[in-house]
């Protein structure tokens, strides 16, 4: 047996590990961590997370991994934050943790998630059968602009949007947990891999824009900037239509649009982690520590702007 720690971010965990290591957040950190179930699975899973809170009265920040199974680096970068959050001495670091109540679910499909490490390293869908094909594409199922624009209709298809919006227990139930508390969420966070951008929705064909689009392009500018300093990772900040391509039906879309309709002035940033193809979605385990890093450095930026504004 070996004894490296299950959470030292040397290598990429289980499913299993994420969510006893989060358990254990609890026992350690008693009336600052509270392990939450955000929603539940095809195969009848939890996606599990912890909400973090230091004191009553904070507004919220959210944070979404692993949406899209073969993205690891967006799991591992989630955990990695949330232990910084709660060990850091960085003064930085203990403002924005103790100042937000934060939600944080490293793993929103948790079947996928499984099934990259047990059959299909390349697996990005949830896991309910659709005739012959498998899975919707969790980020194009959620029910603002529901497949207008670049989802396909075609089960056998990576970016199959499911056959309605919210066909996906995963990310029906998530979001029905997301509306209980939505009018304290300020700040959300979807963490993606690959290509390194920093987005802002809308990602549907419609061409809108946030109430706050220019905001969220000062923020989010500096933010690349600040992720530059560490290690000199370079990020294309911009909308998602701008920098990547149309795509509706994402959980970001879902989010803003609540934003946008119900409390004007709410944040939404969608990170492409590391890399930029080298490696692709097989990003070596030793990138993990520094792109938890640098990604931290970035959302302290965000958290710190979004207060200051
Ligand atoms: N990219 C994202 C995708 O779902 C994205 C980009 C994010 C589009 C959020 C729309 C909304 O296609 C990857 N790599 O998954
Ligand atoms: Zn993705």
């Amino acid at each position: 047996k070996n004894h490296t720690r299950a959470t030292d971010w040397k290598r990429y965990q289980t499913l299993d590990e994420i969510y006893a290591w989060m358990d254990s957040l609890q026992a350690q950190y008693p009336g600052i961590v509270q392990s939450v179930v955000g929603g539940q699975s095809y195969e009848g899973r939890q996606i599990r997370g912890v909400k973090v809170s230091y004191k009553s009265g904070n507004k919220a920040a959210f944070i979404e991994g692993g949406i899209h199974a073969r993205e690891w680096i967006a799991p591992a970068t989630v955990t990695y934050m949330l232990n910084q959050l709660l060990t850091s001495s960085d003064p930085a670091v203990r403002d924005v943790a103790e100042n937000h109540d934060w939600y944080i679910f490293p793993s929103v499909n948790p079947d996928g998630y499984v099934y990259t490490h047990t059959r299909d390293r390349m697996w990005r869908k949830t896991r309910k059968p659709y005739g012959l094909c498998v899975g919707a594409d969790p980020n194009r199922n959620w029910g603002y602009q529901w497949m207008n624009g670049g989802a396909s209709n075609n089960p056998c298809f990576d970016t199959y949007a499911g056959s309605s919006p919210f066909s996906e227990i995963e990310t029906k139930s998530l979001s029905d947990y997301m509306e209980t508390f939505m009018d304290k969420i300020e700040v959300y966070f979807d963490f993606h891999a690959y290509s390194q951008y920093l987005m802002f929705p809308y990602g549907h064909a419609g061409l809108e824009v946030p109430k706050n689009n220019a905001l969220l392009h000062k923020i989010g500018r500096k933010a690349g900037q600040v992720l530059a300093q560490r290690y000199g990772t370079i990020y294309s900040v911009g909308n998602i239509p701008e920098v990547i391509y149309v795509a509706s039906g994402g959980s970001c879309d879902w989010v803003m649009n609540k934003m946008d309709a119900e409390h004007n002035g709410g944040h939404v940033y969608v990170y492409e982690l590391r890399d930029t193809g080298r490696h692709g979605f097989l990003l070596p385990a030793d990138q993990i520590i520094p792109t938890g890093e640098e990604t931290l450095d970035s959302v302290v930026s965000i958290m710190q702007d979004v207060r200051a504004s």
